[in-house]
């Protein structure tokens, strides 16, 4: 807890310091021109405070329900594939310390780590998200796994019928470092030898990446070739159905960004929705997801439970959201910097930041509950409405 570290900023610096090239663009880029990545954190800007002054809050609770479990904090950790790639064992380390912090974590299906071993890092609730790679048959080993290790609700990403085209990840070779051919490395590997601390910490946690959740079958070279599998994960309705069937728990989707889907999704019989673009790294020009979170949750009525991702770097993000009727957000980057920088004390950094910001910015508001939270404390643009 470095008193350098103020911000989110100052962990993607370090990230930055830290990761070879190809790696902290896979962290930090979106697609295509990058538009909505960029606006999913200036459209925070765009709502202001209506702070209730001259009042006392001398205790704040920052607790909220989701899926009808207690969350600590109104924020939890979004999946966020190839953790391994940032840190020795990153997803186990990452969901230790949301386990630590009281918050959730949701594990991404292109974990570097078996999901026993995360689900084991954390005794608070940790949500499976998943890609259909590899079609039903493979799907449904991993949902069999993920319900027998304890995993409390399954979140389904529908945004991902092809993978987006993040520009700077062709360019550093990104798939080639995900195909585990050391072949195709081969004219990479001068990003990695220029990061010496990263490169022994990865060579000493296995080296190659692999996706020990996916069990598709070993490819020539005798080793899962995941590339091929990386270029889609094409979810439909029908999908979903059977998804929700064959795991017969809380189920999540992830990815929905107009109101027409999320009543769909409500009548699916989905426990809660994330509004979500992928963190900018599907569609680009999209809306940024707070724009379209108050045509969500007026299409849900208070049903179900409604979650934000994208653009989260500081507590008043987190409240804006929630004064927008969410449950709570998830945050991707603002840990993933903060995982890559220093590991388990990073992660545990990027949480404190924004808790701490969180608690400041409700007694500014004059708010001692997030449960309280509500667009009586906010203005937003008339366009919005
Ligand atoms: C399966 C097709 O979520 C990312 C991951 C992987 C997306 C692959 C999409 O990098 O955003």
């Amino acid at each position: 807890s470095s008193p350098a570290v103020v911000n989110i900023s100052d962990l993607r610096l370090l990230a930055e310091k830290r990761l070879p090239r190809m790696v902290f663009d896979y962290i930090d880029s979106g697609a295509d021109r990058e538009q909505t990545l960029s606006q999913n954190c200036a459209a925070f800007n765009e709502i202001f405070f209506r702070p209730r002054c001259a009042v006392a809050t001398p205790t704040c609770n920052l607790t909220t329900s989701v899926l009808d479990q207690e969350f600590q904090l109104p924020f939890m950790l979004a999946p966020v594939g190839s953790s391994r790639l940032f840190y020795p064992k990153g997803e186990v380390v990452a969901a230790r310390e949301a386990g630590k912090a009281g918050t959730g974590y949701t594990l991404s299906t292109l974990s570097g780590c078996r999901l026993e071993d995360v689900k084991e890092a954390t005794n608070s609730p940790a949500w499976y998200q998943l890609y259909l790679l590899g079609g039903r048959d493979v799907a449904l080993k991993t949902i069999q796994r993920a319900k027998l290790a304890g995993f409390s609700a399954i979140v389904v990403t529908i945004d991902t019928p092809v993978s987006g085209l993040r520009e700077r990840d062709l360019l550093n070779g990104t798939k080639e470092l995900l195909s585990r051919n050391p072949i195709k490395m081969l004219p990479y590997l001068s990003q990695m030898v220029v990061k010496p601390c990263w490169m022994t910490q990865w060579l000493g946690d296995g080296g190659l990446m692999s996706f020990p959740n996916v069990e598709l079958e070993d490819g020539p070279m005798g080793y899962t070739e995941i590339g091929p599998a990386l270029e889609a994960s094409v979810v439909t309705w029908e999908d979903l159905k059977w998804i929700r069937e064959a795991w017969g728990g809380k189920i999540v989707v992830k990815g929905v960004h107009i109101g027409d889907d999320a009543r769909k999704a409500l009548a699916l019989g989905v426990d809660a929705i994330v509004v979500s673009n992928h963190g900018a790294r599907q569609l680009d020009s999209v809306a940024p997801t707070i724009r379209v979170l108050p045509e969500v949750v007026k299409a849900v009525n208070g049903k179900i439970d409604v979650l934000l991702d994208g653009g989260i770097r500081r507590g008043g993000d987190v409240i804006k959201a929630l004064c927008l009727g969410a449950k709570g957000v998830l945050i991707g980057r603002a840990y993933a910097y903060g995982l890559a920088a220093a590991g388990g004390p990073g992660v545990a950094r990027a949480i404190e930041i924004i808790k701490t910001d969180v608690l400041r910015t409700m007694k500014l508001l004059g708010c001692d509950s997030v449960k309280s939270l509500n667009n009586s404390f906010i203005t937003i643009p008339e366009s919005w409405k």
